[in-house]
């Protein structure tokens, strides 16, 4: 008989919502599912659905479905992705995925691999090496990657292919990040920072689905889009400016202000 040792790592998914309920309560089913089979993380696994300020049925769904729920009255994507990092219980690594079943759960292991073993720190879901589903990434979303991408090649040295939002790094490094991007720059600034401090950024291949219902409030709005586009490069400008770790004011700020 083989022993498979049980693992320590301890963990907490990250999902910010906003109007999910058509999608929440399975995906938080998936997410469970995948946790189990993976084998790689101490139990439980908290699933932590950070709703924004949600008008539907999504905390409910969440919660019916067994995940911890936290309300964020800030608004902003990088605002609740990190209310959700800092929400207790601690935890070695942080999971970030998106609410609207784009990513798929099951492809966890790939990307907890790299980490856990110690050859990255930042792992990433690139759509681009993987598949995504027909119409689940518009072509403007992917000339705009493509140009981010190039841009985190030029000031930050790091190659990257996408801009994901499934990835997994250890909270403790996440935080000494200093994150101050509170909306759609969020994403963009994990990896610029990362690269500054000299963090290895790792991508895997990812296969992404179109949202499981409900409405877009990115890349299907043409205004939403253009505001994404300019906080994410003026995430790109601003962590090259910034030092790192972030001063304690500056800290304060990040737990406290009101959303940028
Ligand atoms: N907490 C929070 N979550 C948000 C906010 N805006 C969007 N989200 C969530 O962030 C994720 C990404 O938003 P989407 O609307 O899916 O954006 P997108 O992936 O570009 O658009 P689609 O391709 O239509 O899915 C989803 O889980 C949203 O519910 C926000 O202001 N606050
Ligand atoms: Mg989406």
């Amino acid at each position: 008989m083989t022993m498979n040792a049980t693992p320590q790592v301890t963990a907490a998914v990250v999902i910010p919502c906003l109007n999910e309920e058509a999608s929440i309560g399975d995906l938080v089913r998936e997410v469970r599912e995948a946790v189990e089979n993976s084998g790689l993380l101490a139990d439980p696994v908290v699933i932590r659905v950070v709703d924004n300020g949600s008008t539907d049925e999504t905390a409910n769904r969440a919660a019916e479905a067994g995940a911890q729920v936290i309300r964020e009255t800030r608004r902003g994507y990088g605002r609740a992705c990190l209310t959700g990092v800092l929400a207790g219980p601690d935890v070695d690594v942080i999971i970030l995925m998106d609410g609207d079943r784009s990513d798929q759960p099951a492809e966890l292991p790939l990307l907890l691999a790299p980490l856990l073993a110690g050859e990255a720190d930042l792992v990433i879901g690139s759509r681009l090496l993987g598949s995504y589903e027909p119409g689940s990434l518009l072509p403007q979303q992917i000339f705009g990657n493509r140009v981010a991408a190039v841009f985190l090649r030029i000031v930050y040295g790091v190659r990257v292919t996408d801009i994901g939002p499934f990835r997994v790094m250890r909270r403790e490094r996440l935080l000494a990040l200093g994150m101050r991007e509170m909306t759609y720059g969020w994403s963009i600034e994990m990896i610029a920072r990362a690269a500054k401090g000299g963090l290895k950024v790792r991508e895997v291949p990812v296969s992404y689905r179109k949202r499981a219902g409900g409405v877009s409030k990115v890349s299907g709005n043409l205004r939403a889009s253009l505001k994404a586009g300019y906080r994410i490069l003026l995430a790109i400008v601003r962590a090259r400016r910034d030092s790192l770790p972030l001063p304690d004011d500056l800290r304060e700020w990040q737990r406290g202000a009101p959303n940028a």
